[in-house]
Parts: structure tokens; C-alpha cells; sequence
């Protein structure tokens, strides 16, 4: 059993002055918009897994009763697999349940996630179920925490690519097929990915789980103002910002907004930000992508995999693709 920690030298520091550039340039386009990787802090990451409990947001106890099911049928469309690399692995529950099933014990997981707290978790959980497991921790984007694991998998054990929760949700279409092009780039014939999409649903369905009645989801949402106070010197008055979810039924996503009680002005100091917001006014901090069960395939097909495997379960889909 082992574990260790790699990447930036100083996380911290090289991710406050990425967080900053990101603030001042999304902040000041139209419409005003930050990145949703930022809503996961410690507090953040706590609320999206009370989020993952509440009755009306189904993805991940859908996705937990897929995977304990089909985890066997998945390794054995598999070659052997020696390597499994997670893309936010949230409190690691669901690589346990697929690990748990894994015919190879002795597989290096590798674990990919902006937040530390969400490593630490997810690390601890896979050791304490699984202890025949190395299991390494990169807190880094998706991006290169993939180039920091140097595949391709070969005959002596293949790799496994695993991105949960819909996670896929949160990248527009051009940006899911770039995303999907560069797993494929990092993954050699024979290896493989397990995507977990939701699937568009009635409105007032999607409507429930993004703006709940116990107000988790809009504490989430407005914890990212949180955040950008604590972390850059700003001033927002996070009361005088509301929670809104709406679903774009054209572009097949349902967003997350903030939008602005009255007319404000706001300062981030450490990102040198001095904004005036109108009344009525948003900051469009997320997008959820649906996706139709069919679309799948050919968005698979595109990136270079081929679909070996799909089983769906009350509104939500997990797909196993090969590098072709
Ligand atoms: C973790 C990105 C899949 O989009 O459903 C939950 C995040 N946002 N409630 C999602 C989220 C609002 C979640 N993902």
C-alpha cells in the first residue's frame, strides 16, 4: 500500500494566481460567468456531496446502484487492467464499488482532482477498502493530471479511464469532443473509458435537483462568492446574490446563476476586479449538459473509442468505450 502526492511544487500558490486570472477575465465577460471547477473549496466539496444525498438529485445514487451491479459485467468486457486513472474522483465511494469488482488486485490508481480535501477523501476510502491498491493523488486539472500519468497502457496491463457523475456535463459540446480527444491522445489501443452521462429528462425534474427545497444546492452555488471573498480580498454580500437554475432546452443544459438583488458595485482586490452589477443581473457559474442516450456513441466515435458497453438506469447512462 501507497500513496503519494505529486505535481506543482507549490499548488497553492500557482492555483490562487490562476484562480485570480480567472476571476478578473470571467467576471468582466458578458454575460458575466466563473469557472464551476471553482465551487469545489473544502465547504464547496462538502455541500456537492449533501447535494449527492438529497432525494432529489439522483445522479450519484443512480450512478452508486449502476456500478455496484455492473461492475463485474464492465471488467469482463475489459482486457487486464493495470492502471486506473480517475478525473474528480469526489469522495472516491464510487471507484470503490467499481474497484471492488476488479479481477487484477494489484492496479495503480491514479486520482486527478483541483481539490485537495476531495484527494485526501477519496485516497483514504479506496486504501481502507482496497489496501492491495497503489494509489497516487494529482491535485491538478483533468488536463494534466492526465499528462502526468505518461500512458499509453500496453499488453502488460492496460489502462482504465474513469469519469463519473456526469462530470462530462460541465464541458460544452466543442469542449467535450476536445476533452474526449485528449483521453483518447493519452490512451493506446486496447485501453479503455467508463463515462457516466445523465440524460435529459422532464423539466421540472432537472429544475428539483438544481435548486432544492432545503436550499443545499443554492448554498453551493453561493458559496463560490465565499471563496472569491476569502481567497482575493473581495467584497461580495453574498445575500444580495439570489440562486437560480434554469434549463436551456435549445442547448440541452440546465445553468446555475447568481443573479444580482439590486444594483451593486463589487471589489476583488486580489484579482483586480472593480464591477457594477445591475439589478436582475448574473454571474452564470455553471452548466450541466444532458445528453440524449443515442448521442453517445457517435460523441465516443468522434474522440477515436468505440463502444463496448452501456447500461442505463432511471435517467442516467454509464458507457464503456475502447480505444480504437
Ligand atoms: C459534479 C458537475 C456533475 O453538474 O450535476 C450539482 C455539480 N451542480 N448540483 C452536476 C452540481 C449543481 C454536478 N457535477
Amino acid at each position: 500500500m501507497s500513496m503519494r502526492h505529486s505535481d506543482a511544487s507549490r499548488p497553492g500558490e500557482a492555483s490562487r494566481a490562476a484562480f485570480a486570472e480567472d476571476v478578473a477575465y470571467y467576471l468582466t465577460q458578458r454575460p458575466r460567468q466563473l469557472p464551476s471547477r471553482y465551487l469545489y473549496d473544502d465547504l464547496g466539496s462538502s455541500l456537492f456531496e449533501a447535494i449527492c444525498r438529497l432525494p432529489w438529485y439522483r445522479i450519484a445514487k443512480t450512478e452508486q446502484s449502476l456500478l455496484s451491479t455492473r461492475a463485474g459485467a464492465i471488467f469482463s468486457r475489459l482486457p487486464p487492467i493495470s492502471t486506473v486513472v480517475e478525473l474528480g474522483p469526489g469522495s472516491g465511494e464510487k471507484l470503490v464499488t467499481l474497484m471492488a469488482a476488479s479481477p487484477e488486485r494489484d492496479v495503480t490508481v491514479h486520482l486527478v482532482d483541483v481539490s485537495p480535501a476531495a484527494l485526501d477523501k477519496a485516497a483514504t476510502a479506496l486504501l481502507a477498502a482496497l489496501p492491495l491498491l497503489t494509489v497516487a493523488a494529482h491535485e491538478a486539472t483533468y488536463e494534466a493530471g492526465l499528462a502526468a500519468i505518461g500512458g499509453p497502457g500496453g499488453a502488460a496491463g492496460h489502462i482504465l479511464v474513469v469519469f463519473l457523475g456526469s462530470n462530462i456535463g460541465n464541458f460544452d459540446p466543442p469542449g467535450a469532443d476536445a476533452f474526449l480527444r485528449q483521453v483518447r491522445a493519452a490512451l493506446g489501443h486496447g485501453d479503455a473509458l467508463l463515462l457516466g452521462t445523465d440524460l435529459v429528462k422532464p423539466e421540472s425534474e432537472l429544475l428539483l435537483a438544481y435548486d432544492d427545497p432545503l436550499g443545499v444546492t443554492a448554498a453551493f452555488n453561493r458559496n463560490l462568492l465565499v471563496r472569491v471573498n476569502r481567497e482575493l480580498g473581495g467584497d461580495f454580500d453574498v445575500d444580495q446574490f439570489a440562486h437560480r437554475a434554469v434549463w436551456n432546452a435549445a442547448a440541452s443544459r440546465v445553468e446555475m446563476h447568481l443573479v444580482s438583488r439590486s444594483r451593486q458595485r463589487v471589489q476583488v482586490r486580489g484579482a483586480g476586479v472593480d464591477v457594477t452589477f445591475d439589478a436582475g443581473e448574473s454571474i452564470w457559474t455553471e452548466s450541466s449538459y444532458k445528453y440524449r442516450i443515442d448521442d453517445l456513441p457517435p460523441m465516443l466515435d468522434r474522440a477515436g473509442f468505440q463502444v463496448i458497453g452501456q447500461w442505463q438506469e432511471d435517467g442516467f447512462a454509464l458507457t464503456l468505450a475502447d480505444a480504437r
